[in-house]
């Protein structure tokens, strides 16, 4: 979201997701579409029935790299280089938009001299691509009538992933392909509701439709509306509560180490999806108080002091926000069991017993007062979604229709901003300890934690244990074989994982999915992050690999077994799981 902020203005997908049906070109970045977007996936697929042309920017020959006319398999973290490098050659051959670049954007001459000493064999060297491959994508993409840029994590989580989103933005800019349908720039959201939660203000220094907390017309009118001030400074971070400090910057961010004494935490599962575990698990420790609300006992509400039993989305009513901005309402299809209340009431009595009463009637209501005080948000009401297709923001008032593709006339800042960005490598290498690139993500058939998707007995049986893919060569070079039980050591933890060889993972780096709790990968994952987004560099660190010359497969896949048939709520919630173990931290 930073990065298109400071570029367009909006942090959101500027296209529909229909359009990118239409698109001549559809660029991928950094997303292993078909598992984890596949409604997207299915899209692409269409479009290139129709003739249009797939780039897949991965290093990994993913589902969707292998739709694709051409796959650049980068040197992982070089993203700003191979964008850099492909628009120096849309430059060079004349493919750049002029009269776009001249009404609808600024700074492009401070872009455009750092292209010309831009090096393209320091590019080549950089990615680890052929200038013919990089040329092959330039033309392509620099040609195209109609083109759209669709990129995810692979982008985003890297110490440099605002100013990889800035570099993708560029090249949309530099080619205009902006304002118009069907070509565009589309971060896939990941969540169904976390547009939503961003659109509502869950950032640090938001206000609810992007309303910075520092704007005093912005803060006296919720203070109207609300009756008291809100803070005119920005909160913390994710990684500033999970971990208790921001990670590499003390001076950046409002709280110090160890000033977060109480955590309340909804619908999230840190202590599994937070990177270094043991780092969350040792701040948790010192928290005064800890209270989480989920839909089910997780690893981290095990270790609570209070559970708040939550609703989950079909025993209550309300709205969500998809990737392309578009507001739906759910409503209520069976009565939440036992205790368990929706977010809203349990937010609500909170917020009651603190002093503030919330007497909210209906999830309606709450609507109204979205629209009454969220401009992009202005006309939209419960009434206005219910016959179904919701409504995309902005939608400024009752009469307007709500808005399929941004930035048509002007961006939402007015002028598309170039930024000049240049290459940062990542924080943690492979070295002669570490010597192997650990990238991490999802699996088809898995939801992140896997507090949700691991209760169902069919995900299950379709994907059972967490394996570590890794290239035949480098399994040939450590001697494991295919199914075979290996120890994973970063300089922050260790897990143990059964090996996959796979030619999809290049040799050097081999893959891990986070949806195991008794494979905990976060134990070695780092809190380096973007100075920005303060998002961690899930994608790389450096890792070491123990081949585990014990009997021990048969316990572990029994293990595995019994977590893996779905749990009861009691099994799943003791909570010691591998991190907890692994506190004393790497035996190194
Ligand atoms: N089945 C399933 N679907 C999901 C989810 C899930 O848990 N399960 N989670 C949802 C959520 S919240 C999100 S955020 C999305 C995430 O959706 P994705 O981002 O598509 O998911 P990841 O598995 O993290 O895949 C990231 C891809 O980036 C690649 N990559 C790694 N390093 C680099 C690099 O340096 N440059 C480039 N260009 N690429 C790189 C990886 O090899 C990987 O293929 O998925 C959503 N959909
Ligand atoms: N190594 C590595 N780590 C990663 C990533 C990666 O790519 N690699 N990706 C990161 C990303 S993009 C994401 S989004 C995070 C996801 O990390 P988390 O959000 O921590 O993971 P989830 O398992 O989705 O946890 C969501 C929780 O919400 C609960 N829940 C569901 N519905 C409701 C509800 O209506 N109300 C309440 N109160 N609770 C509900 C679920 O039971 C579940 O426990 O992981 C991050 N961690
Ligand atoms: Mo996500």
């Amino acid at each position: 979201m930073a990065g298109l902020a400071t570029t367009f203005g909006s942090g959101a997908m500027t296209n529909s997701i229909n359009e990118i049906e239409g698109a001549e070109v559809i660029l991928i970045s950094g997303s292993n579409t078909t598992e984890a977007h596949p409604q997207v996936a299915r899209r692409i697929y269409a479009a290139r029935d129709r003739g249009a042309k797939v780039i897949v920017i991965d290093p990994r020959y993913t589902t969707i790299a292998r739709l694709a006319d051409l796959h650049l398999d980068l040197r992982p973290g070089s993203d700003i280089p191979l964008i850099n490098g492909l628009m120096k050659i849309i430059l060079d051959e004349n493919l750049a938009d002029d009269l776009f670049i001249e009404l609808r954007t600024e700074n492009f001459f401070a872009l455009r001299d750092y292209l010309y000493r831009l090096d393209l064999e320091e590019v080549y060297r950089q990615t680890g691509l052929t200038a013919e491959k990089l040329r092959q994508a330039a033309l392509l993409y620099g040609r195209a009538g109609k083109a759209v840029i669709c990129y995810c994590l692979g982008v985003t989580q890297h110490v440099c992933g605002t100013a990889n989103v800035e570099a993708l933005a560029n090249l949309a800019m530099l080619t205009g392909n902006v304002e118009k349908e069907e070509a565009g720039v589309d971060p896939l959201r990941g969540q169904n509701n976390v547009q939503g939660a961003c659109d509502m203000g869950a950032l640090p220094g938001m206000l609810p439709g992007y309303q910075p907390v520092t704007d005093a017309t912005a803060r006296q009118r919720f203070a109207a509306a609300w009756g008291v001030e809100p803070p005119a400074s920005p909160g913390c971070t994710l990684l500033a509560m999970t971990h208790g400090r921001e990670p590499d910057s003390p001076e950046n961010g409002n709280q110090q180490a160890g000033t977060v004494r109480a955590l309340l935490i909804m619908g999230e599962n840190p202590l599994l999806s937070d990177p270094d575990l043991n780092g969350v698990a040792a701040n948790f420790r010192r928290l005064d108080f800890l209270a989480v609300s989920d839909i089910f006992l997780t690893e981290t509400a095990a270790q609570a002091d209070v559970v708040f039993p939550a609703a989950c989305f079909a025993e209550k009513e309300g709205c969500f926000t998809n990737t392309e901005r578009r507001v739906q309402l759910i409503n209520r299809a069976v009565a939440p069991p036992g205790q368990a209340r929706s977010d809203l009431e349990i937010i609500a009595a909170l917020s009651g017993k603190m002093g503030y009463p919330m007497d909210y009637q209906s999830a309606a209501e709450v609507m109204e007062e979205i629209a009454l005080l969220t401009p992009i948000y202005g006309g939209i009401y419960h009434d206005r979604l219910a016959g179904g297709h919701g409504l995309q923001w902005p939608c400024w008032d009752r009469q307007h229709p709500g808005t399929p593709f941004l930035h048509k006339y002007y961006f939402t800042r007015g002028r598309g901003r170039f930024a000049v960005v240049e290459h940062q490598p990542p924080a943690e290498t492979p070295d002669a300890d570490y010597p192997l690139l650990f990238n991490t993500g999802r699996a088809y058939h898995h939801y992140h934690t896997g507090s949700m998707t691991r209760r169902s007995a069919i995900l299950n049986r379709e994907c059972r244990r967490a394996r570590l893919q890794i290239n035949p060569q480098d399994a040939n070079a450590y001697q494991v074989t295919d199914g075979e039980p290996v120890r994973l050591h970063s300089r922050r933890g260790q897990v143990e994982l059964a090996a996959e060889l796979t030619d999809t993972v290049p040799p050097g780096m081999v893959y891990g999915n986070f949806h195991f709790a008794e494979a905990p990968i976060n134990n070695l994952t780092t809190t380096a992050s973007d100075r920005r987004a303060r998002c961690p560099e899930y994608k790389i660190c450096a890792v070491r690999l123990e081949k585990i010359s014990t009997p021990t497969q048969e316990g572990k896949e029994s293990q595995g077994d019994q977590k893996g048939n779905g749990g009861t709520k009691s099994q799943r919630g003791q909570g010691d799981h591998g991190n907890q173990g692994d506190k004393g931290g790497d035996d190194e």
